[in-house]
């Protein structure tokens, strides 16, 4: 299923949408795998990889040359539970709306990467015929247990035959972060070509390129995110198929997402700002090398002043833990080096993170009920997504003089 590993040679590889011979721009060095939350025990036998981004000049798509195999990463110990955040059940629920409203005759909704049913739920809710497709079997128990129609599988061209087989075609084929995350992406468009309705839609949202390059969050480059896309990269991934683009809506969520919208060729009104985004990306420059490496520069330079300040702190005799274990939080302590010597442990509300340590730089996860009971000098917002839900939770910390260390836009202390 996979075809890991493209490599060609020892520095050329090859891109996973059109093939053409790649060069990594940058590494950022040996990385764990960033959800594999890990007990002292298994430190010694823990797995790496030499994570290294590329940019492919012929389909415009931002890629990791090689990443684990998908099984290294989702499977039953899976640690990310989407319903972790209020805030985006909420945004799930606006999302299922928009869907709703490009709904045909006795609909069938699809999802990949359905995670706990965080999405799913508002169409089983309204007895809406659906179907998650989930291969970390822990999440998906989640969603399974309620109610929500589920098959622990990995999403491909084979699977989608076999879902037309038992299900018929379907409306819509819907997916959030999960797109970007799967490698034999050709293999996914293929199963939606085969999956989909001829006036059915898809609909996807993803961690935007734009934003990574003007916010330099390198963190969202990571194991699971095999790819960071554009609208010029989608647009090329679907077009092999005789897709389009119809629509494109910016989304805060994630740090900064797109929602593409896509359907069959000619079968729906394209909206205006389709073109507007295409051509603002041009302008951003995203389809320039020069551009990769002056981000290279750009995650140099931002390594350099968040270790220069937490060692600061750290010499001035002050406590520093982390808030929010997130995938993120992997890069940036491995990238950055940030071991126990700068981060005493990281606050997290995930009940498997807590009690395991951090992969990679090994930095204790606490349940997030303890921050109270012993809270640091500063904590780093490594959830800096959630900041609105976090900060409205721990009023409290500030108020007793703590200090958050937040590094997205930029490096600052609030
Ligand atoms: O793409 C992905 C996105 C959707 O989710 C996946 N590859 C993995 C995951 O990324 P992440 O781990 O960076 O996700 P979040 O949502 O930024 O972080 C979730 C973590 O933050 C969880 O461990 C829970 C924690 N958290 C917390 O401790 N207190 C979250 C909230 C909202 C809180 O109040
Ligand atoms: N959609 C959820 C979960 C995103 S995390 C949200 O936005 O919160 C990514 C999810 O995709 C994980 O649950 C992972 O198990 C799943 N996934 C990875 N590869 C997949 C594939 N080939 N098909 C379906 N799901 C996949
Ligand atoms: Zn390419």
């Amino acid at each position: 299923m996979n075809e890991n590993n493209s490599k060609i040679n020892a520095s050329l590889f090859q891109c996973w949408v059109c093939e053409s011979t790649l060069e990594p721009f940058m590494t950022f060095g040996r990385m764990p795998i960033a959800n594999n939350f890990l007990s002292e025990k298994e430190f010694n036998d823990e797995y790496f990889f030499e994570m290294e981004p590329a940019f492919c000049n012929q389909c415009n798509t931002f890629q990791l040359v090689r990443q684990p195999e998908p099984q290294q990463m989702f499977n039953e110990k899976y640690a990310f539970f989407s319903g972790t955040s209020q805030f985006m059940g909420k945004h799930f629920e606006k999302f299922s709306k928009q869907v709703l409203s490009y709904l045909d005759e006795d609909p069938f909704v699809v999802e990949i990467g359905s995670n706990d049913g965080i999405m799913l739920s508002n169409f089983a809710n309204k007895n809406i015929k659906h179907l998650g497709v989930e291969p970390s079997s822990n999440v998906a128990m989640v969603a399974k247990e309620k109610g929500i129609n589920t098959t622990i599988n990995f999403f491909d061209k084979d699977l989608a035959q076999k879902i037309v087989k038992g299900y018929g075609q379907a409306s819509a084929f819907i997916a959030a972060n999960v797109m970007c995350h799967i490698p034999y992406i050709k293999s996914i468009v293929e199963g939606i070509e085969v999956l989909l309705r001829p006036n059915g839609v898809v609909v996807f949202e993803e961690p935007y390129l734009g934003e990574v390059i003007d916010k330099t969050t390198y963190d969202q480059i990571y194991d699971e995110h095999t790819f960071l896309f554009s609208a010029h990269s989608v647009k090329y991934l679907f077009g092999q198929y005789d897709m389009e683009l119809i629509n494109l809506e910016p989304q805060a969520t994630h740090g900064g997402s797109m929602r593409y919208t896509i359907a069959r060729k000619g079968t729906r009104t394209i909206n205006k700002t389709v073109n507007t985004i295409l051509q603002s990306e041009e302008e951003l420059g995203l389809n320039d090398p020069k551009t990769y490496l002056q981000f290279k520069q750009n995650c140099e330079n931002d390594r350099i002043q968040l270790v220069n300040l937490l060692e600061q702190i750290r010499k001035k005799g002050k406590s520093i833990s982390g808030y929010a274990a997130t995938s993120k939080s992997t890069t940036i302590t491995n990238y950055c080096g940030i071991t126990t010597d700068l981060i005493d442990c990281i606050y997290d509300s995930t009940p498997i993170k807590q009690g395991q340590f951090n992969p990679g730089t090994h930095i204790p996860i606490r349940p997030h009920q303890e921050f109270k009971e012993n809270y640091p000098d500063y904590a780093v917002l490594f959830g800096y997504n959630h900041s609105k839900e976090i900060f409205a939770k721990e009023q409290d910390f500030i108020e007793q003089g703590g200090k958050w260390i937040v590094y997205v836009p930029q490096i600052e202390i609030i």
